[in-house]
């Protein structure tokens, strides 16, 4: 099943409480505080997780606990620490505050590199023994203090997959067979409309060390931004894709007017995020070997020319044209992969020197529960 939305809550451990103890020893009489600190709650963490590709899990484990920490004890032995708590997401997901009240969201990260963590939500601190409190007038103290509480939250989870190349087109246009012909995804394939429901992933892997990931996207019809079909809910996983590849069936069975569907899922595109049409676009007229009417293709290939874009005929069963289709993908790719990795460098450029406050919490955002923790 997939799942691309789910709303969870966090919580981190609280931190143990701080002991009242005095030491009593033979022959030592009134042998002064030894009440150790409470050890701090665990923190909850979000890890981008290559194996994981779906929200689904959180679906049926919507809480998450953070360990406590634990209490202090005699002989100023400090409580141990609370386990922190990893938990797995996919690559892509964007992570939301949800504001109790008002339900108001706030983007609070977005997990887009492999092995990324974030932390959510900070484990309480310990409190402080008996033995902290001593001081020279008052060497028996009975003063201690609670654990801090661990921070908690309502955090939605949305998934917007991280792919190079999107496959959009009508319904039966091909898009299943051209990624399980170009990588190891073995998608449902049909001979009719929305055999696809949910987005594919593959990994195509071109010669040398080159390869780059194809989302193969539930087909689209007319009117899809107004719900029509499977509507525009799965188009948010293409909008961080590099180039898209436009599938059109150009074949004489399909009984389709393929400039026109062409227009029609650019149209739907547009309604969408006007920043699809922006990027690099590859039209590939599909069912070549099932073309009786040449003029079907030179229309397409008019259509696509006078946008100035790409044209590629393929057969994606015949694996005709499929080669140089994914070839014309890759310098695309690989150009917006250095952009953004100069981009990342500029960054931690400027990253350089900044100071970070003695007090910076860590923690993304503010508490759930009212009031801040005690200050000590
Ligand atoms: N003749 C021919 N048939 C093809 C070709 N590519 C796909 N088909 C057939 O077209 C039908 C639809 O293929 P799919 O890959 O399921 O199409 P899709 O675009 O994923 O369809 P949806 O998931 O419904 O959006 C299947 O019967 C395929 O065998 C091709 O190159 N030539
Ligand atoms: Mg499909």
């Amino acid at each position: 099943m997939f799942v691309d939305e789910v709303d969870i809550h966090v919580k981190a451990g609280d931190g143990g409480g701080g002991a009242l103890s005095f030491r009593r020893e033979k022959f030592v009489p009134k042998g002064g505080p030894d009440g150790g600190n409470g050890g701090a709650g665990g923190s909850v963490f979000l890890v981008a997780d290559p194996h994981r590709n779906t929200l689904v899990h959180f679906r049926f484990n919507p809480d998450y606990k953070a360990q406590r920490g634990g209490n202090g004890a005699g002989a100023l032995r400090t409580g141990r620490g609370g386990r922190d708590l990893e938990i797995p997401v996919p690559v892509g997901t964007l992570v939301f505050k949800v504001d109790p009240d008002t339900g108001e969201k706030q983007q609070a990260a977005d997990l887009t590199v492999v092995g990324q963590r974030v932390l959510l939500a900070q484990g309480g601190r310990g409190g402080l023994g008996n033995a902290h409190f001593a001081t020279s007038t008052n060497r028996a103290p009975r003063k201690v203090q609670p654990g801090e509480p661990g921070l908690e939250f309502n955090l939605h989870l949305k998934l917007k997959l991280l792919a190079d190349v999107g496959l959009v087109g009508y319904p039966n246009a091909g898009k299943s067979t051209l990624i399980s012909v170009i990588s190891a995804a073995k998608p449902k394939i049909a001979a009719y409309p929305f055999t696809t429901l949910t987005p594919n992933l593959g990994v195509v892997a071109l010669s040398g060390d080159r390869d780059f990931v194809v989302a193969d996207v539930p087909g689209l019809i007319e009117g899809a931004h107004e719900g029509h079909g499977l509507g525009h809910q799965f188009l948010r996983h293409i909008e961080r894709t590099k180039v898209i590849i436009h599938l059109v069936d150009v074949s004489s069975a399909s009984g389709r007017d393929a400039v026109e569907d062409f227009d029609t899922i650019r149209k739907e595109l547009k309604l969408y995020n006007p920043e699809l049409l922006k990027k690099p676009h590859l039209v590939a007229a599909n069912k070549i070997d099932a073309v009786d009417d040449p003029k079907r293709v030179t229309a397409l290939e008019k259509r696509a020319k006078k946008l100035k874009l790409k044209f590629f005929e393929i057969s994606a069963v015949a694996g005709t044209g499929v080669k140089e289709l994914i070839e014309a993908a890759w310098p695309i790719i690989a150009k917006a992969r250095e952009l953004e990795a100069k981009a990342i460098a500029v960054d931690e450029d400027e990253d350089e020197g900044h100071e970070v406050p003695a007090d910076y919490n860590p923690a993304l955002m503010p508490p759930l529960r009212s009031g801040t923790p005690k200050k000590r």
